[in-house]
């Protein structure tokens, strides 16, 4: 007489536990082989469950396994998308720069690190999907702690949630980054908003965006922006605005134009959001806001 299902499921469970890549495809295997054969019933269920952990397994395995990946830093701040599979995160990416990416209706399509840039408001930023991030990922399972080392080096953390799925899904994963020690400002992008209302969050602010809705993704690209925390600063001769992490004086832009620059530099005429007036003229140390235009004075 074989033990209770239930008991041999948490038996199994245990034997499974810290067990990853090719050891946990092995143990699967054998856990199979001892299974009684019956073919209904809880034991039926059981098999199936192990069948259905031995294809997750061998997934993961191709899914990385290295100890680190770097992803080289391009642009003004990292934002990294992360999401259970299939949440949307390729398609995202791809909705919001030039980069074509491999999409599919299938988990752990994208199985590395995909970095994109693309602009917001004038200044190149770049956005990176995190992939394959699962239950058990600061464990490392399924290559999670380099994963999560990507994840570390980001400035800012897009939660990419498909609005058709459980928020327990996202749930689970923001455990795992919680749980390495991973705290970065942060959105959930209420993904395919097309197909079903978006979830309302408890700490997160949600944007509903749909790959089929251009008005959605403008609002998205507003969001991420703001989710930088950079300030742009236009100058009067024209060209891309200039991305500064705040607090940022007139000697900041100064320095990022020439370092020459900033010695020189006597002050400014400025307009925009921090000018009492157009065309104010202020000191070297005047604060700087967002969306503010600059004509550098210099000796
Ligand atoms: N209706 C609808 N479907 C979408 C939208 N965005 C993505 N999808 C579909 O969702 C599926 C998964 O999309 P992906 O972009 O590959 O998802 P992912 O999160 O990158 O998936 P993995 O890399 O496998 O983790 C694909 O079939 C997409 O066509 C959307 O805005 N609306
Ligand atoms: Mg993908």
């Amino acid at each position: 007489m074989p033990m209770p299902h239930r008991t041999q499921q948490q038996v199994i469970k245990r034997r499974l536990r810290g067990k990853e890549g090719a050891e946990r495809i092995r143990e699967l295997r054998a856990i199979l082989a001892e299974l009684p054969g019956y073919r209904n019933g809880p034991y039926a269920d059981l098999r199936k469950w192990v069948e259905g952990e031995l294809t997750a397994a061998r997934t993961r395995k191709r899914v990385v396994h290295r100890d680190s990946i770097a992803v080289r830093r391009e642009g003004a701040a990292q934002i990294a998308f992360v999401g259970p599979p299939n949440a949307g995160k390729s398609s995202l990416l791809q909705a919001l720069s030039a980069i074509q990416i491999r999409t599919g209706d299938y988990a752990f399509t994208t199985t590395r690190p995909v970095a994109a840039t693309t602009r917001l408001g004038g200044v190149l930023v770049q956005l990176v999907e995190i992939p394959g991030l699962i239950e058990g990922a600061a464990d490392d399972r399924g290559g999670g702690r380099a994963l999560l080392g990507v994840l570390r080096n980001a400035d800012a953390i897009v939660w990419c949630h498909a609005c058709d799925r459980p928020v327990e899904e996202l749930e689970t994963i923001r455990d795992e980054v919680a749980a390495a020690g991973i705290e970065l400002p942060a959105l959930v992008a209420a993904t395919k908003s097309d197909e079903a209302p978006a979830p309302t969050h408890p700490e997160l602010r949600v944007v509903p965006v749909s790959v089929l809705d251009d008005a959605s993704l403008d609002r998205l690209r507003h969001e991420l922006w703001t989710l930088t925390g950079l300030l742009r600063v236009y100058l009067r001769d024209g060209g891309d605005p200039v991305a500064l992490r705040p607090p940022a004086t007139v000697l900041d832009v100064a320095d990022t134009i020439h370092h020459e620059l900033r010695n020189r530099c006597t002050g400014a005429r400025i307009w925009g959001p921090s000018a009492r007036f157009p065309g104010q003229q202020v000191g070297r140390e005047h604060e700087l806001r967002d969306g503010d235009t600059v004509d550098i004075l210099d000796r």
